[in-house]
């Protein structure tokens, strides 16, 4: 019976397909079989199902099947959680041979319905490999397992005077896994830039179940192909990441940030010009908020509300981080700008709040991290993550909110709010329309309107989250047909029977 539904029986049609990499057979549930399969080698708590002999009721599974957002929702029947590199070898060579679609998921805070299935492919949690391997505090470079939360590794690398050079509103659930396959970018790229350049070295499980070793920890390696650099950002669909060799950056002897109030978003360019002239070599973020973000932070509890003196007339928020190696250059350096910033003829902001204490550090970057969480609270998100030049941040955020009020979709019974915030330093906008629910209306009214305008930019459609789910159908605003035809070659190549995070990037 099993012969039946394996896919080697369809090899030949499939050799004929493959060039035309959407028309693949379709994929298989898992069965009771399957089931007693893993249960070889997987202890009885690594596997959850709704299906006999574990017979778990559905609703254990919805932490899984459902996204960060309560946007995209999965009906898979199952979840296995391995401990090691070996069984995740095992369930993916198994799936393989029997066309079963798997969705491998980290912390599940992706942002584009990537880390939950699109029907009921198997989800493969990451979550019980979770150690760190080495960690050498004279070079900085960690060895951890996939799974391990990004939190932990801070805190894990702290007491070495190390820092991760990643960091992100979701460190205490999303995992280092998750953040190399979505090659998240976060609040330091600015400083340590793209997990491209700070990866050193991966473990993966390929779609057929070989495990790729490539878990090397060389600053330098220039033997050939960088195979590891296909899977930073793959989302999952070119194999399984179990391992991650990182370099960490020494931590920084002191940090600074600055929240600054400004009259008016057309100053925010000029203001990063003078930021980086003046202080160089110790500036380590230059991120934005607009008012709307600002006040939706201050509405949930994100972090500590500025006085009203030192909000009245500001239009946007620049939060300003310094990270250096001396407190009081670093202070005085701050501190000059700050006069120069005042002091000017035609002052480009209207005050600067200055974070005096640990605590009041981490409040003001609250205001800047908290916002995603801020904007969950108050409705239903729409999100576009994307590149386009920072001169046109505010027109596209101006022009979003113009469009949705031309279709009578601006009120509070339909969008509550268009917000602009995001990484400045990186080009990065985070453009989200806080709707009460989700409805085909809003949808319509945002796509293609929201891609056409990055198009017209010469922009991305994921700046850093992803493509996920959410932007199969908008890959082509981005990538041209020659990009894309490659993409799916490569596809093809590591994964010929479309296991691997099914309906995920490419369509
Ligand atoms: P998941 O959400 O579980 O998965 C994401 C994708 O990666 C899926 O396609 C999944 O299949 C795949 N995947 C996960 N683990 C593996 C693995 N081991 N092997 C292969 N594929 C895998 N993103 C940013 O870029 N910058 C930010 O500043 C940022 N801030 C955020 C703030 C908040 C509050 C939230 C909720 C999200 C934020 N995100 C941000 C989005 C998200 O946190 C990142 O994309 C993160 O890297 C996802 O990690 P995760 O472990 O949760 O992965
Ligand atoms: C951030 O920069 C994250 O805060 C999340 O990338 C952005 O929620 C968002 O749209
Ligand atoms: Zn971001």
């Amino acid at each position: 019976m099993l012969s039946l539904s394996r896919c080697t029986a369809r090899s030949i049609s499939l050799r004929a397909l493959r060039a035309h990499h959407t028309q693949r057979p379709p994929l298989n549930s898992v069965t009771e079989h399957d089931l007693a399969h893993f249960a070889k080698f997987l202890d009885p708590p690594a596997i959850l199902s709704t299906l006999p002999p574990v017979s778990l009721p559905a609703d254990e599974l919805d932490q899984f099947n459902n996204d960060w957002m309560g946007k995209y929702h999965g009906s898979s029947t199952t979840v296995l959680k391995p401990k090691t590199t070996q069984q995740v070898s095992e369930i993916v060579k198994w799936c393989n041979e029997r066309c079963i679609g798997i969705v491998p998921q980290g912390g599940n805070t992706g942002l584009v319905g990537g880390s939950v299935p699109v029907k009921d492919e198997v989800i493969l949690s990451l979550a019980n490999m979770n150690k760190v391997r080495s960690f050498d505090p004279v070079s900085g470079i960690l060895v951890a397992d996939a799974g391990c939360i990004l939190q932990s590794l801070t805190d894990y690398v702290a007491p070495h005077n190390h820092i991760m050079p990643i960091d992100l509103g979701a460190k205490g659930s999303c995992q280092i896994g998750g953040n190399v396959a979505t090659n998240a970018g976060g609040l330091r790229l600015l400083r340590y830039g793209s997990l491209h350049g700070t990866v050193l070295g991966l473990e993966v499980v390929l779609p057929d179940g070989t495990i790729l070793d490539q878990l090397t920890t060389l600053r330098k390696d220039n033997t050939g192909y960088d195979l590891k650099q296909l899977f930073i950002g793959a989302e999952g669909t070119l194999g399984v990441i179990t391992g991650v060799s990182i370099l960490t950056p020494p931590a920084p002897q002191a940090s600074n940030n600055v929240i600054l109030a400004l009259p008016s978003f057309k100053n925010v360019l000029p203001l990063y010009e003078i930021v980086k002239r003046q202080l160089s070599e110790i500036l380590s973020a230059f991120e934005f908020i607009d008012r709307t973000a600002y006040d939706l932070a201050v509405k949930h509890g994100q972090g500590r509300a500025l006085s009203d003196q030192e909000v009245e007339g500001a239009e946007c928020f620049v939060l300003v981080e310094t990270s250096g190696g001396r407190r009081e250059h670093d202070e005085e350096k701050l501190a000059d700008l700050l006069e120069s910033l005042l002091e000017a003829e035609k002052p480009l902001i209207n005050t600067g709040v200055l974070a005096q204490s640990p605590a009041q550090f981490a409040s003001l970057w609250a205001l800047r991290e908290g916002v995603t969480e801020a904007v969950s609270k108050e409705g239903k998100p729409y999100k576009y993550d994307i590149s386009v030049p920072l001169s046109t941040f505010q027109e596209v955020v101006d022009g979003t909110r113009e469009h949705l009020r031309s279709k009578g979709l601006l009120g509070d019974h339909a969008v509550k709010h268009v917000i602009g915030y995001g990484h400045v330093g990186d080009g990065n906008l985070h453009l989200n329309i806080v709707a009460e629910s989700y409805t085909p209306e809003i949808q319509d009214a945002l796509e293609p309107y929201v891609y056409e305008v990055v198009a017209s930019h010469r922009g991305s459609v994921s700046a850093e989250h992803g493509i996920g789910a959410m932007k199969t159908h908008a890959l082509h605003y981005s990538k041209s047909d020659v990009s894309i035809a490659w993409m799916k070659k490569i596809k093809d190549l590591f994964d010929p029977h479309g296991i691997m995070n099914p309906g995920k990037v490419l369509e």
